[in-house]
């Protein structure tokens, strides 16, 4: 018995020493100290033994057991440790790598351009005003001057909802509206989407952003006008920044005009940027028509005012020195990161 024990015990600590994991040590466990293990099935041989033998082979059985059950657990141990220092191993954290950036967002530069010319007119004292992108025919074009069968109602070049109701053409009836509920003196911009079926290309969209500006008061003169501009233009592109007002046609101003501004690459000597000229157009702006001042309910005899508009697409390409309106839509962040 004395000789089996033994054996028994060899043969574990022998398989101990060979289990490469703690799966082959929990096999060893199993075939020696299990229901059905080695050890187990000495002990249920016990009923063969001499009783008087009995205690003395109990106690080798349990001394045998326990000695095997230390190693076990020791050689588990160890494992476990080498384990867990081989995963920290694996595991390995360098603190002093730089940190992933996240990828935060970015305003666009549409909307860096408008806040750049919000910014100035709100700070020459005017309101920041927004109306409906679906407009009645009366507000985009009655009131403004632009009666049935003018070239600029043409079907060709408006959305219409149906008979009464447009995408609007212009942010205009915005300030018509605003005229209409008769607080003055107003001094406001309408900046805001407007809809043109127009083909898309480098300089077209069928929607893109104005912003129009109107001041009304009494005494309102051309001087108004062009010392706002002139000021606006140099706050917008530089205070070297020198303007032409060339007489143009608008149908809801009178006089009217377009304001060119000397080009801020060349200073005005002529280059690429500005095809040789020297100038670069930026908006058109006149003297409000006494005929929409009357349809919006004010009196030309005691008002006057300008208005101006712009485009504000064509703000951010110059001043971002865009050469295709097309990249302003096309959402790739490899171009609008760089704003
Ligand atoms: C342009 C020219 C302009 C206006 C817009 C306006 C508005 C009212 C009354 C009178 Cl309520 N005028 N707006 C005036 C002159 C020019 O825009 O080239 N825009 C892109």
């Amino acid at each position: 018995m004395k000789e089996k024990l033994q054996k028994i015990r060899e043969h574990a600590m022998a398989q101990i020493r060979e289990a490469g994991n703690l799966n082959a040590l929990n096999d060893v466990r199993v075939a020696v100290l299990g229901k059905k293990g080695e050890l187990t099935s000495v002990l249920k041989g016990m009923k063969d033994v001499a009783p008087e033998e009995r205690p003395k082979v109990g106690q080798l059985v349990n001394e045998t057991r326990e000695e095997i059950e230390r190693v076990l657990e020791e050689a588990k141990k160890k494992m476990e440790a080498l384990v867990r220092e081989e995963r920290l191993k694996a595991e390995v954290i360098d603190v002093t790598l730089p940190a992933k950036r996240n990828l935060s967002g970015h305003r666009h530069p549409n909307t860096i351009a408008l806040e750049e010319v919000e910014r100035i007119f709100i700070g020459m004292g005017y309101e920041v005003v927004e109306g409906p992108e679906i407009e009645y025919d009366l507000y985009n074009f009655e009131k403004l001057n632009i009666p049935d069968g003018h070239p600029a109602k043409d079907e060709q070049d408006t959305f219409y909802i149906n008979k009464d109701i447009v995408l609007r053409t212009q942010t205009s009836p915005c300030q018509a509206r605003v005229m209409e509920q008769g607080k003055l003196p107003i001094r406001m911009i309408a900046p805001g989407r407007v809809f043109r079926s127009d083909e898309v290309d480098a300089t077209h969209s069928p929607s893109f952003h104005q912003i129009e500006g109107l001041v009304v008061d009494k005494n309102i003169t051309f001087a108004d006008l062009k010392g706002t501009l002139e000021e606006f233009a140099k706050e917008l592109f530089g205070p070297e920044t020198r303007t032409k007002f060339r007489p143009h046609h608008f149908p809801f101003t009178e006089p009217s005009a377009e304001v060119d501004v000397s080009c801020f690459k060349c200073g005005g000597s002529g280059c690429r940027f500005c095809k040789g000229s020297g100038w670069i157009e930026i908006l058109g702006c006149g003297m409000v028509h006494p005929h929409v001042l009357e349809m919006c309910g004010i009196d030309p005899e005691q008002y006057t005012g300008f208005a101006f508009g712009m485009g504000l697409e064509r703000i951010a390409l110059l001043k971002y020195e865009i050469d295709d309106m097309r990249l302003l839509y096309e959402n790739d962040i490899r171009f609008l990161g760089q704003f």
